[in-house]
């Protein structure tokens, strides 16, 4: 049992609780500085556990009073210690009162409960609620919980909490109460409340049973004009998961509360969904396309964590991909479906892959890789990882790969048949789809127990005389931190083969049973070595492999520059045809890189080129799909394939890349921009939305150009933005283009020009937005990453009157945007950037220690980083691990980095 700071958490010593919880009736006096929290738990012994005493955690706070079935609890009954409090020898069935005392005001965590704004707010998961009164904060004790808030009337009119008004009135001294029931069980970590000056938008909705439920997006007076989008989003979502997954609301009132204090996206709580102020405000002025998405999928993720999460939850954090990754996987398909199209789905599969090898990829590989169901902890928090959500998507999506559309549902069906109301396990899960289905998934267990991207490698062999085709995959999964053994996966692998003329061929595999006529086979790799053998193939195929990424692995092929170009230019699968062009651009960039370090003459080909154009130019393709296959690899996915990672070189070859695309297709780019202009009135759907995205990337591209007349275009559009998508574009394309950075004295006028509209752009932004945080927030990062800002600029920026460290997202603006997208200036050869970051994370750390490990993690793979860097990281690391008061949230990942 833990009663102690720092000490690691292991999925292996997981006990039931002492004791189960039924009732919790809890009362709450508001005030920020002194808030007092009754807390009425009724509790019978659990005869499964071995354990005798009762255990409470609790967190900075002040104890009251506490009282054991209507007695005070004698002093030597009971003992406490920072984190705990631990009762001695308590009967088996117990009323327990607890009175507690707590700071809100002075809680800059944001976990617990805490004040934005002079409002009052609560985040409880992972162990927020300990810091609120003391209790089995942990998941599998579930209980229903009733609330009486008070207040001052005046000062906090609204006051909400889980599940359904039952009472409101008046109190004597000028306050007020509102009573509150939850009539599902749930975890701790799912309680909130919320209490201020708020307004909201509500709309009645019938649910498909003929219910009638009341939503409501609760906002700060002045913002009611960005809710329409969380609203039409929270509908869309409700009838999604009726009608894809037969699951209704199970509440009459669903209400959603944007903070503009908050340390993550969203969080869950039943009923109750508190949202950083990001993913709910939005309206053409003032978000962009990808707010607009983004607000829909985290919308739609906080709402089917309804279900999958909160009906069912975790039995303890090592679980947390169960209700994660999973809820990401729905989240992801509701997306797609919203859009509706083939194209747009492959579009937004593209995007979510594209962020896995960004960020889950080299984490995998880094000094905090973890399993989808870690093994141990220091910091639970820590573990709201890429790898728990997006890793964890990426295995459910493959059950739904392996089982089909309908096995799927069978399966979901199954879980919620067996687990409702319940604290289950990812192997749980498993079972569930297992057992619907008829299906032995043992060894599909590893995907949740061994860390790391597994490698296949892929070879085939053409038979010509006998028509057979084979293809032979090899599977291998290399060490990471703790786990150097691995045993093979269960990969699917979705296939297809192309003709010559780029159409699919029928397959007819002899290991894989499939029906006749299919032409994209899901072959099941479980060995290390494989082979499958095809027939009746009437010519030498191009094989397409993994498509629509069925597998969260890397696919090692030799595919020839024609091959990729074919695949490119006709695969069925969008998604292939995707990855065939990133393939043909990373094995230049890498050439590119190496040939940077070796002092060598840069050169592109031509082919690249024409096969790029092909696609920018062919119109019958969505403008979205165009923009991605434009969109080179990242400085991060290209850091990943190297060896040593030299962030100049990489810098440069990219650069080349650029702007030898826009040297020879500069004329292409243009009629791009122009012919993808959307007039009208905004819109973010699908079509507008790639429309913009495919013209904002040839705006960019063009800056390459050192030209003025490109320059002038991005200030036009500046000037002439009617929406924040095209207005940040623009601005986004002025602060990084080519000209400014000039050198020859001959276009000294053009730059000087350039450098003043660029000013003057800048500051108009700043004071046409001051008041919306949210987009001064964007005018942080627009710099924090531009190639331009170096430290010293930083350092400025970090002193303007706007910026604060309180704030999570205005800190993460400008301090992660340098920290994680300014490879080229963060990795400055004098060590000042990393500095820099010491200085941050141990600021940070007393303030916030949730986003300062957040923070820390931009080292991570120090190792890999050329010799005279690595030491300046390997300072600016030690420097943080001996600085004082560092919370564990930084010391696990800092002294996991070390140890690497
Ligand atoms: N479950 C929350 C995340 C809580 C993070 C705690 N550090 C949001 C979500 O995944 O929906
Ligand atoms: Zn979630």
């Amino acid at each position: 049992m833990r009663t102690d700071n720092n000490i690691t958490i292991f999925r292996k010593d997981y006990t039931p609780p002492s004791f189960w919880v039924d009732t919790v009736e809890m009362g709450f006096d508001l005030d920020p500085k002194a808030t007092h929290v009754t807390t009425r738990t009724t509790l019978r012994r659990n005869t499964d556990s071995k354990e005798k005493e009762l255990v409470l955690f609790g967190e900075g706070l002040k104890l009251v009073q506490i009282r054991m079935n209507g007695q005070k609890l004698a002093r030597t009954a009971y003992q406490i210690d920072k984190h705990s409090l631990r009762i001695f020898n308590p009967p088996d069935n117990i009323t327990l009162d607890i009175e507690t005392q707590i700071n809100p005001i002075k809680n800059t965590s944001l976990n617990g409960l805490y004040v934005s704004n002079g409002n009052f707010f609560t985040q409880c998961e992972a162990e927020g609620f300990r810091k609120i009164t003391y209790f089995q904060d942990r998941p599998d004790v579930m209980a229903k919980y009733t609330v009486m808030l008070r207040a001052d009337k005046k000062k906090y009119p609204v006051l909400l909490s889980n599940g359904n008004l039952i009472e409101e009135g008046k109190l004597s001294g000028g306050r007020h109460y509102a009573k509150w029931e939850d009539p599902f069980k749930k975890p701790s970590y799912l309680f909130a409340l919320v209490a201020g000056k708020l307004v909201c938008q509500e709309e009645k909705i019938k649910l498909k049973s003929g219910r009638k439920a009341l939503l409501q997006v609760w906002v700060e007076k002045g913002n009611l004009d960005k809710t329409q989008h969380a609203m039409d989003s929270l509908q869309n979502s409700i009838f999604w998961d009726e009608q894809r997954f037969g699951l209704e609301l199970d509440l009459d009132r669903f209400m959603i509360v944007a903070v503009s204090d908050f340390n993550m996206g969203a969080m869950e709580n039943k009923g109750l969904n508190i949202f950083n102020t990001k993913y709910v405000l939005a309206n053409a002025k003032v978000a962009t396309d990808a707010d607009y998405a983004g607000i829909e999928s985290v919308v739609g993720h906080e709402y089917f964590h309804n279900w999958t999460g909160n009906r069912v939850t975790c039995r303890d954090w090592f679980q947390l991909s169960l209700k994660e990754g999973l809820t990401v996987f729905r989240d992801q398909e509701f997306s797609a479906d919203m859009i509706g199209t083939n194209s747009g789905r492959a579009v937004n599969r593209i995007a979510d892959v594209r962020m896995l090898r960004q960020a889950q990829f080299p984490e995998d590989a880094g000094p905090m890789s973890h399993p989808v169901r870690p093994e141990s902890y220091v910091e639970i928090n820590n573990f709201y990882s890429v790898t728990v959500y997006e890793k964890g998507a990426e295995v459910v999506r493959m059950y739904y790969t392996l089982l089909g559309h309908e096995g799927f549902r069978k399966g979901m069906d199954l879980y919620f048949k067996r687990h409702d109301e319940q604290a289950v396990t990812c192997d749980d899960f498993r079972a569930a789809m297992a057992d619907a289905n008829g299906r032995d998934l043992t060894q599909f267990e590893r995907w949740y127990s061994q860390a790391g991207t597994p490698r296949l490698k892929v070879s085939t062999t053409y038979d010509a005389a006998k028509k057979t085709y084979e293809i032979s995959f090899t599977q291998s999964c290399p060490a990471t931190a703790g786990q150097s053994k691995k045993l093979p996966f269960h990969i699917p692998v979705a296939v297809g083969l192309l003709n010559a003329a780029g159409q699919d061929m029928s397959l007819k595999c002899q290991e894989q049973a499939n029906p006749t006529d299919s032409t994209t086979l899901v072959l099941e790799v479980t060995k290390a070595k494989q082979v499958f053998h095809f027939t009746n193939v009437k010519e030498r195929p191009t094989p397409s492999i993994l498509r629509n990424f069925s597998a969260p692995v890397e696919v090692e092929i030799n595919y020839s520059d024609e091959d990729l170009a074919h695949l490119l230019a006709h695969d069925s699968d969008a998604f292939n045809r995707w990855e065939a062009g990133q393939r043909l651009a990373m094995r230049r960039l890498l050439k590119l890189t190496a040939a940077v370090q070796a002092g060598k003459p840069l050169e592109l080909d031509t082919m690249f080129i024409d096969a790029l154009s092909k696609t920018l130019n062919d119109t019958t393709l969505d403008a979205a799909f165009r923009e991605q296959v434009l969109t080179l690899p990242s400085a991060t996915n290209i850091a990943e394939q190297l060896k040593v990672i030299d962030p100049h070189a990489i810098q440069t070859a990219r650069h080349f890349m650029r702007s030898e695309i826009t040297r020879h297709l500069k004329d292409d780019l243009l009629t791009a921009y122009e012919s993808n202009l959307t007039n009208g009135k905004y819109s973010p759907d699908a079509e507008s939305t790639g429309k913009r995205a495919l013209k904002n990337l040839a705006l960019s591209y063009l800056q390459e150009w050192p030209q003025d007349s490109t320059f002038d275009l991005a200030h036009i559009q500046y000037k002439n933005a009617k929406n924040m998508t095209d207005r940040i574009g623009a601005l986004s394309s002025m602060i990084n283009a080519a000209i400014l950075s000039q050198k020859d004295s001959a276009s000294k006028s053009a730059r000087k020009a350039a450098q003043l509209a660029l000013d003057g752009a800048l500051k108009d932004f700043y004071n046409a937005f001051k008041n919306e945080a949210l987009v001064i927030d964007k005018w942080f990062t627009l710099q924090g990453s531009a190639a331009s800002t170096d430290v010293k600029k930083m350092r400025q920026l970090l002193k303007h009157p706007a910026f604060t460290l309180t704030n999570p997202n205005r800190a993460r603006s400008l301090i992660f945007a340098f920290c994680n997208a300014n490879p080229a200036q963060f990795h400055a050869a004098d060590g000042s950037g990393y500095a820099l970051w010491a200085d941050l994370v141990i600021q940070l750390n007393a303030i916030n220690p949730q986003v300062a490990a957040r923070l820390a993690r931009s080292l991570d793979r120090w190792k890999k980083y050329t010799p005279a860097l690595q030491e300046h990281m390997k300072t600016a690391l030690e420097k943080v691990a001996s600085a004082k008061n560092i919370s564990k949230d930084v010391l696990e990942i800092i002294n996991k980095a070390l140890a690497a």
